[in-house]
Parts: structure tokens; sequence; C-alpha cells
């Protein structure tokens, strides 16, 4: 750590000071989305500005609302059949790069998830229109699989050229009757991250494939997991330790998913909701329309597992169903603490920056704490400011013409199958008691005093968090990973896993704590030699000269 900087954490003082590179209009944005940390009674943090757009010219982490619609929301449900209606890199990079798994009941199981499939735009369709090729396209993939649902995915040149997939899908739904077909409007360039796709994709689900199914799966206390998306097997283990307490998970949104899953989750009793960024829309949704109550749930991190489990069951209230969760959470706990408390011994006092998406750098600040490591800065891609900030300032936050571009659905109750799941005497009483529902303290309460918060971080305030704090590891994503390597720190991306997982529940904190360990108390990232530091400027010159 640089002695000029006295505080163990970056503050005002840094801040301003990494601010003087900008131009004044920018400099004055930028301030408005890099806070320290407060926290005062009733959870009340300082404003955050969030969900705007990105300055051009500024290397951003973030992603497109493509990639939040077909890579984050509907990527991982293998027997949806998915075609980008674009050109052939989009779908290709949107393609398991996020490692998102599954697994089939049986080999013959459809699994759409092992092909990437798009129209393969080219100047042609550019010029002269893709919709015949996305019709071909569909045909195509129906004489191959004949699917029970097709999804098409919008990208970019789609939307500027004018192509309409949605009355692509309607003509394509009178060929085949018997195949559910819908389009996403995700142009890449709607809204201004991949929230936007977020956004997108819940509205589509919702309106076209849940409900469709009145068939409960079998099984007592059956919930739904929004917001789990099964990288690197997360999920799996999820799915391991609700079969231990004896409960029943009916759909998870949407990580080792089948489309009949979705098209039955509004018989389950309950949604729980784990990134509450890509998935809040459909859970409020569901709770309109059919009655099912929510919460939200943290599975990264012993602690925070032990705590939405007993959540859970306290929910369905069965006795038998409580202690049985006890039960499973001391063996559990057990396991994980035989792990912990060496590596904490090794982690004691270590620093952290955790840049990632719309709820990690939340969530992972909680493990690593679990073995010592404290985050001294973090921040969201693309966060809202209720996700740092905290659902109770929703009312407050400022429509504008980026998110008034996403369609806001009007839910109103089914007719037939509207149906609280406990009343509203019940809910009062239980909430009276501490119990939140529909809630989000985001992440800035759980944050300590005078840590960093910056919103859409850029490359080079990382660079300046880098040189300025040596944090001992940085978490972020794959555009980050080999910059803050060259820098000689350790990095651990928090999206993809790197090739590892999982990372959620009881063996994915004692998997995580591991690789952390291995990560923070290597010496090899000390031997490396930034390029820069022997050549800081690129030179070239001329090839006539
Ligand atoms: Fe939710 Fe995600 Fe995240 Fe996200 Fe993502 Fe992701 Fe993420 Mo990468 S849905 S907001 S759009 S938890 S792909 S599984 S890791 S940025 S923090």
């Amino acid at each position: 750590m640089s002695e000029k900087y006295e505080m163990k954490v970056p503050g005002e003082e840094f801040r301003d000071e990494l601010l003087e590179a900008y131009p004044p209009k920018l400099a004055k944005k930028r301030k408005k989305q890099i806070v320290v940390n407060q926290v005062e009674e009733g959870d009340v943090v300082p404003q955050i500005l969030a969900n705007t757009r990105t300055a051009p010219g500024i290397i951003t982490m973030r992603g497109c609302a493509y990639a939040g619609c077909k890579g984050v929301v509907l990527g991982p449900t293998r027997d949806i059949l998915q075609i980008t209606h674009g050109p052939i890199g989009c779908g290709f990079y949107s393609w398991l790069t996020r490692r998102n798994k599954t697994r089939p009941t049986s080999p013959d199981a459809p699994n759409y998830m092992t092909y990437s499939m798009s129209t393969d735009l080219q100047e042609n369709e550019i010029v002269f229109g893709g919709e015949k090729k996305l019709m071909a396209a569909i045909d195509e993939a129906v004489a191959l699989f004949h699917p029970r649902a097709i999804g098409i995915f919008a990208t970019c040149p789609v939307g500027l050229i004018g192509d309409d997939v949605h009355a692509v899908a309607r003509q394509a739904e009178e060929k085949y009757p018997d195949i559910n077909i819908f389009g996403f409007s995700c142009e890449g360039y709607k809204g201004v991250s991949q929230s936007a796709g977020h956004h997108v994709a819940n509205n589509k689900v919702f309106t076209d494939v849940v409900g469709l199914l009145d068939k409960p799966k079998e099984g007592k206390f059956r919930f739904n997991i929004l917001g789990e998306y099964n990288i690197g097997g997360d999920a799996f283990e999820i799915e391991r330790l609700v079969g231990l307490c004896g409960m029943t998970l009916h759909s998870t949104f949407s990580g080792n998913s089948t489309y009949d899953e979705f098209c039955s989750a509004h018989t389950a009793d309950l949604n729980v909701v784990m990134c509450h960024r890509s998935i809040n829309y459909l859970a409020e949704m569901m709770e309109l329309k059919y009655g099912i109550p929510w919460f939200k749930v943290n599975f990264i991190g012993a602690e925070a597992t032990a705590k939405s489990l007993r959540k859970i069951a306290q929910f369905f209230g069965d006795e038998e169903l409580i202690a049985r969760t006890e039960k499973v959470i001391e063996t559990e706990l057990a396991e994980v603490a035989k792990v912990r408390d060496s590596i904490k011994a090794r982690c004691e006092g270590k620093t952290a920056l955790n840049f990632v998406g719309g709820s990690r750098a939340h969530h992972y600040q909680e493990i690593m704490k679990e073995i010592g490591i404290d985050t001294i800065a973090a921040g969201y891609e693309f966060a809202h400011r209720d996700d740092y900030e905290g659902r109770k300032v929703i009312p407050t936050i400022a429509v504008d013409a980026d998110s008034r571009n996403i369609e806001e659905l009007t839910v109103t109750a089914d007719e037939t199958r509207y149906a609280p799941r406990i009343s509203e005497e019940d809910k009062a009483r239980r909430e009276a008691a501490g119990f939140e529902f529909s809630d989000y303290r985001g992440m800035m309460a759980e944050m300590p005093e005078n840590t960093l918060v910056v919103d859409d971080c850029n490359h080079y305030e990382l660079e300046k968090l880098l040189e300025v704090y040596h944090p001992d590891i940085v978490c972020a994503g794959i555009k980050e990973k080999y910059v803050v390597q060259k820098h000689g720190i350790p990095m651990k991306q928090l999206h993809s896993y790197d090739y590892m997982g999982p990372f959620a529940g009881f063996k994915g904190a004692i998997n995580f704590y591991r690789e952390i360990d291995r990560l923070v108390n290597s010496n090899a990232f000390k031997f490396a030699k930034a390029p820069w530091d022997t050549n800081p400027e690129l030179a070239a010159t001329y090839g006539n000269e």
C-alpha cells in the first residue's frame, strides 16, 4: 500500500485524485458513481448513481442486452431451442463461456445447450433483410430436432435493419402449431447494459411460458429458485442440499432447467431469489398474478447457506422439516469448519477488490470474510440503485429514457389460478416477527464503513486501485484477468469461476476457500513482470520508413 494513503481502505482523497484524469463533465458524473460507504440507522447509505450509460471510449466491464437475455437468463435452459438472429460472433461468444452446466435426466432427453445456433447474417441480409433466413433457420431446426419450444434472440444489426423477430415467430407458430415459438427484442444496444436483457427475458418468459402447464411436481414443500444459473455446478450443490432437507425444488430459473419446469413454475408455493438484479421482475410478477410470495436468499458462503435453508424451512413451518434442516446444517457446517479454520489462519487480514456483475460483488464479500479476507472496494457492472442501497429506494429511482425503452408489463391476478399462498394476516404476523418478504437490503448496508463502492468501474480506475492499494486478490471477469495478473496480483474470475466450481452451498464454500487460499498464498504472482515496466509505451513505425 502506498504510504500516501494511510487509511486501510480507499477513501475520498483517492477518489478525487482518480477523477482528476477525466474531463470535467465526466468527472462530475463519475463522482456520483464512486462513493465512500457509510451505514446509518435503518440501513441508510449514501446515494449512488447507477444504471446509466457508460461514457463512450471508456473500457467498461459491462456486456450488452443480448448477453443478458440470451446468455444469462435463457442460456442455461437445456430444451428451449435457441436461435440467435444475427452475425455469427454473437451466437458463438454467448455459447457456454459462462460455464452454465446442465444434467439431462436421461441420455435421450433433449439438450440443445451443446449447440450454438445462429442465422449467421451476412451483408446480403443486412441490405435486403434477414427474416427469410430466420424462417429458414427455424425450418431447419424443426426438421432436425422438432423441439417443444424455440426462442429467437435479436442482435444489434437485426434491430437496425428492422427485422421483426416477433412476426417471424408468429408465422412459424402457424406453420408448427405444436411448438411454442417466441422472440426476444434484446438487441445489444437496448438499455445501457445486460441488465436490460434480463428484463426483456423476464417479460417474455412470464407472458409466453410460465403458466402453460398446471402440473405440480410431486413432493412436499415445493419452491422455485429464481436467479441461480448453475455456473460451475452451483445449482447442483443447492439441489443436493434441498433434497437432503426433504424439500422439493420445483424449477430453477434457469440453471439446470427445462421448459416444462418453467411452464409449471406457477404451481410452486414459494419463490426464493438468489440474484436479485437479473430476476426480481419475475418474482414480482408471479406474486401479482399467482399469489406466490418471494424472499431473497444467498447460497454463497457457509453461513449464508445455513441462513437461507433455515429461512425456507421456516417459511413452510413444518416442525419435522425444520428439525431435519437443522441436522443437515449441523453436519455440513462441521465439514466446512474442518477446512475453513486452517485456511482462515493463512488468509486473515488479506484484502480483496470485487467488481462483478449485478449480485456477486455483494454475495462474495461474506464468503471472503469467512476466511478473514476484507473486501476494501467493490462494485457492480450494471446493477441498479436498489442492488446497492436496498429496495426501499425503488420509489425514488428516476426513470430515464433508456429504462423507458424496456417494456413494463401491467400484471393482474389470474382469474382462476391466483391463490395467495399465505394470508395477509399471516404475512403481517410473520413480518412483525422479523421475517422479511419481497425485500433486498442491498450491498452497501453489509459493507464496512469507508470502503469504496464503484459503479461501472473501468480499467483505468481498476488499475489505479491496484497501484495504490495492492490488494491480495481481485475478483472480476476475463477482460480484467490478465491486466491484474500482470500487476503481480492473483485474480479470480467470479463470472465463469475459471475452471472451477461449484462455489455455492457448503461443498462450494469449501472449494472456494481452498481456491482463494491457493491464490493469495502463492508466490508465483510476485515473479510476474509487467511488460509496461520495461517498455511503458507502445512504439511503432510505418512500414515504408
Ligand atoms: Fe445475476 Fe449472474 Fe450476477 Fe448476472 Fe452476469 Fe453471471 Fe454476474 Mo457474469 S445473472 S447479475 S448478468 S449473478 S453472467 S451468473 S457472473 S455478470 S454477478
